[in-house]
């Protein structure tokens, strides 16, 4: 496995390249470019600047999370051709900066949700919490002022202004789009993508949804292990894969993390390893990595992977925030830092102790 850490650049994060860098036994960084746009081209000499960002702590560039697709392919209007031919530019050009993962996700207006941002847990830290009755008492809109709110002023993937200021349009948009639909649109962007992405070698890894689950009435189609089948069968290669993301797709307990990966092993591309606690109906925080500190089963799910031949990289995904850290919500440094060091910890005896069988 490679051993990667996220990190959202010199303009756009809490920590530094030369943090990563001292973690024991890093690999590198999945990055990205906050400044990009859904739909826009990825240039050239801005990747290139990201890498020499990375590679001059020794350190790799991984990938990157996420090259985010544009509405008009997720919706299916006619704009689509443009923004599809766009994507595929900014395949060949990660390609040609030999980057060869990209993370994306297919949801329609919200990613990620969460309800509190900065839930301080008995002990002082804080997590990332969602509860879905205080979702039922808001409306949509409302999200986007709660997560800007607690933001700490740190520009959250997904939840940029600009498509804030464009959400009634953005409805609009949607208007008509069932699951069924959902599935067709990116089935359309699929087979014009995953053709240059063989060409290229540029692995693609959908991420599930975070909640697991149908938010405000819009179509969710990276839920379950069904849905995850449905995608990889959908254009059979192994390029089209999956990000299995343990923290979004576990904190629905229907989701058997073990029998996911056993499933569509071969698909799994890029791996987000994090816990969760259940602490209702729909309902849940985040935790550290440990087993111990979470409703997963962690030992299992490294075992599972290393079980179905893995060997793409893996990252810690949200941490706590922990001693007095100022930091993006989920992307502090020490909780995630103890997390990869236990991560490797759970490799090297489950590797070793195969060994000896
Ligand atoms: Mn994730």
């Amino acid at each position: 496995m490679k051993w990667g850490f996220r990190w959202y650049g010199e303009q756009g994060d809490s920590i530094t390249a030369n943090d990563i860098r001292q973690i024991p036994g890093i690999n590198g960084i999945v990055g990205t470019l906050l400044n990009k746009l859904p739909g826009d081209v990825w240039e050239v000499a801005e990747i290139q600047e990201l890498k020499d960002s990375i590679e001059k702590e020794k350190i790799e560039l991984l990938g990157i999370e996420s090259v985010a697709i544009h509405d008009a392919i997720k919706a299916g209007t006619s704009e689509r051709d443009h923004y599809i031919d766009n994507y595929i530019q900014t395949i060949r050009n990660l390609a040609a900066c030999d980057v060869h993962l990209i993370c994306y996700s297919f949801k329609p207006i919200f990613g990620w949700a969460k309800t509190t941002l900065n839930y301080e847990n008995e002990d002082g830290s804080l997590a990332l919490l969602y509860d879905q009755a205080v979702v039922d008492n808001m409306e949509p809109g409302d999200m986007y002022k709660l997560i800007s709110s607690q933001s700490k002023g740190f520009q959250l993937s997904g939840w940029e202004e600009e498509r804030l200021n464009k959400f009634n349009s953005l409805v609009e948009m949607y208007e008509g789009v069932t699951e069924d639909v959902l599935f067709e649109n990116l089935k359309y962007f699929l087979e014009r993508i995953i053709p240059v992405c063989e060409e290229t070698d540029v692995k693609m890894g959908i991420h599930p949804d975070d909640p697991p689950w149908e938010i405000f009435g819009f179509p969710r189609i990276t839920k379950n292990l069904s849905d995850l089948k449905r995608i990889t069968s959908m254009v059979d290669s192994p390029y089209n894969g999956i990000t299995l993301c343990t923290g979004a797709l576990g904190a629905d307990p229907n989701n058997d993390m073990v029998k996911i990966i056993h499933e569509v092993g071969d698909r799994i591309n890029f791996v987000h390893f994090r816990n969760v606690e259940f602490l209702g109906e729909r309902k849940f925080k985040e935790t550290a990595h440990l087993s111990t500190e979470g409703s997963l089963d962690m030992y299992a799910i490294m075992e599972a992977l290393i079980e179905v031949g893995f060997d793409g990289v893996i990252r810690p995904d949200h941490g706590r925030t922990l001693w007095g850290e100022v930091a993006r919500p989920g992307y502090g440094l020490y909780d995630r830092a103890m997390g990869i060091t236990y991560m490797q910890g759970l490799h090297e005896a489950i590797t070793k102790a195969n060994a000896r069988k």
